[in-house]
């Protein structure tokens, strides 16, 4: 890992604008701090690409309260742009608008969200602080490439300053239907802001065409085509880009002997024969937890499954838990796992095997790997990783993954089990079908989701995307 050393003069041909700079700072062999670029996610999709541009710089928070300014920083080959961020700045920006009122809004009111004058000063405040600073360090002509819900209104700010660029924006999260959409009092400030881009992409067709169906009806834009939009005379792009994974990374890593051997010693533990179900989430309640949890309790009531024969993993990653709607989530699901043991449960042997932490890339893997069926139940989700990752870790080309319909993941992954999350009968049944399929069913299906989720993987998203705003 390179050491980091301060920029000069700063001058990129792409900017990447995100919430979080892709960092941590860590502590190193002689006890020093230093700065470690997280593996995988948008950095890996990126690598490729990198080598194409004349200097790429990444904007974001560093993840520490800092009201001072942090110096920006080279890392493996990106000029690090730290945006300060204060303990208060974000309890408006981020924790307030950004997670209370738009991600329920935005995953359809799955809980309710709250509208507040302040926090939308707040975000407003931050966006434009992210603006200027994309607006400094990008070269004459750059391509600007900004992310996902926090910051919706950076395109159409930077347009002003910087006329000159080409803007690109990417939604991580669903995008609702402009019925829903327009319940916000800021419905058109937000609207005009992702309309400041070249290009908006987002997880599927469907966000793609709420999106341009609500730019034309709030009058903010006219139909050129059916990915095309006018803004005052300048042309707009409005296209889905289904986000992917690095294949190759969880492929080959699954592959690894101490993988494979952690992945069989967590099924002795499980005791044989046996049916393993995984779920690996975020803690969050878009994400269906209780839903899974619910089905599998009422199959094991009705004696459809066995006690014996069955278990489940439940791998439930911290987050958010500052927020009310989180730590009743987690109370809710706590009390499901509790109730499930203590039913069905022996000594030593519990059904329902929950942990609320945070698993390494390789144990993620082992449990990947030991899992026969994966269960993805988010009422909704802009793609869900998870679907993709399981996929990729399933070598062997075995293992059923039952998954929601209303995850973007599912306009591609189709010869999984696919179960709308709100019926409750319907997710037991797809259970019941995922542990009693047959191996050629099985491998037929995960064969061709493997081919798929290969094809589609984090550098041709990335490429995709960067490709297409270079073209128009
Ligand atoms: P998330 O809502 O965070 O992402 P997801 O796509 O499933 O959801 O990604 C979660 C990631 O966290 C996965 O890579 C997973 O392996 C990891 N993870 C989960 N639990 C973990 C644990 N306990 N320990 C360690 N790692 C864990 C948002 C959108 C999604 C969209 C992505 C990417 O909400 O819809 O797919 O961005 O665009």
């Amino acid at each position: 890992m390179a050491k980091p050393r301060s920029t000069k003069s700063l001058s990129a041909d792409l900017v990447v604008v995100a919430n979080r700079l892709p960092v941590k700072r860590v502590e190193n062999d002689n006890g020093d701090l230093e700065w470690r670029t997280s593996p995988g996610g948008l950095v890996a999709s990126l690598a490729p690409a990198i080598a194409e541009f004349n200097g790429v710089a990444w904007l974001g928070w560093t993840g520490e309260d800092t009201t001072r300014t942090v110096a920006p920083f080279v890392l493996d080959g990106m000029q690090l742009v730290p945006v300060r961020l204060s303990e208060a700045e974000r309890e408006l920006h981020y924790e307030g608008m950004s997670n209370g009122t738009l991600w329920p809004l935005y995953h359809d009111k799955v809980q309710p969200g709250e509208f507040h004058r302040h926090w939308y000063e707040g975000y407003r405040s931050i966006n434009r602080r992210f603006a200027d600073a994309a607006a400094k360090v990008a070269s004459e002509g750059a391509m600007v490439w900004v992310h996902d819900y926090q910051l919706q209104l950076v395109p159409d700010m930077l347009r002003e300053l910087r006329p000159d660029l080409k803007i690109g924006f990417f939604l991580h999260i669903p995008f609702p239907s402009p019925e829903l959409f327009s319940q916000l009092p800021w419905r058109r400030a937000l609207t005009s802001g992702l309309l400041g881009a070249d290009l908006v992409g987002f997880q599927s067709p469907s966000d793609a065409n709420n999106f341009h169906r609500l730019a034309i009806g709030l009058g903010l834009a006219t139909r050129t085509s059916r990915s095309g939009l006018d803004v005052d005379g300048r042309a707009v792009t409005v296209r889905s880009f289904p986000i992917g994974i690095d294949f190759q990374r969880y492929d080959e890593a699954a592959n690894d002997h101490a993988v494979t051997e952690a992945a069989q010693d967590l099924r002795a533990q499980l005791g044989q024969p046996h049916t393993v179900m995984l779920g690996v989430d975020r803690l969050d309640y878009t994400k269906g937890i209780d839903v899974r949890l619910r089905a599998f309790k009422e199959l094991l009531a009705d004696e459809l499954l066995h006690p014996s024969q069955v278990s489940m993993i439940q791998i439930a990653e911290p987050s958010r838990d500052q927020v009310d709607a989180y730590v009743s989530l987690r109370e809710r699901v706590e009390r499901l796992v509790g109730e499930i043991n203590g039913d069905f449960g022996r000594v030593g042997y519990p059904v329902v095997h929950y942990i609320h932490r945070t698993r390494s890339f390789e144990e993620l893997l082992a449990m990947y790997r030991a899992a026969d069926v994966m269960l993805v139940t988010p009422f909704r989700d802009g793609m869900n990783l998870v679907a993709k990752e399981y996929v990729a870790a399933r070598v062997d080309e075995s293992g059923v993954l039952v998954l929601s319909e209303f995850a973007g993941a599912a306009h591609q992954l189709k010869d999984a089990l696919l179960v709308n999350p709100y019926d409750i009968d319907g997710v037991k049944n797809a259970i019941l079908r995922a542990v009693e399929m047959g191996p050629d069913e099985a491998r037929r299906r995960m064969r061709a989701m493997r081919r798929l989720v290969k094809k589609n993987d984090a550098v041709s998203w990335a490429a995709g995307f960067l490709n297409t705003l270079r073209s128009i």
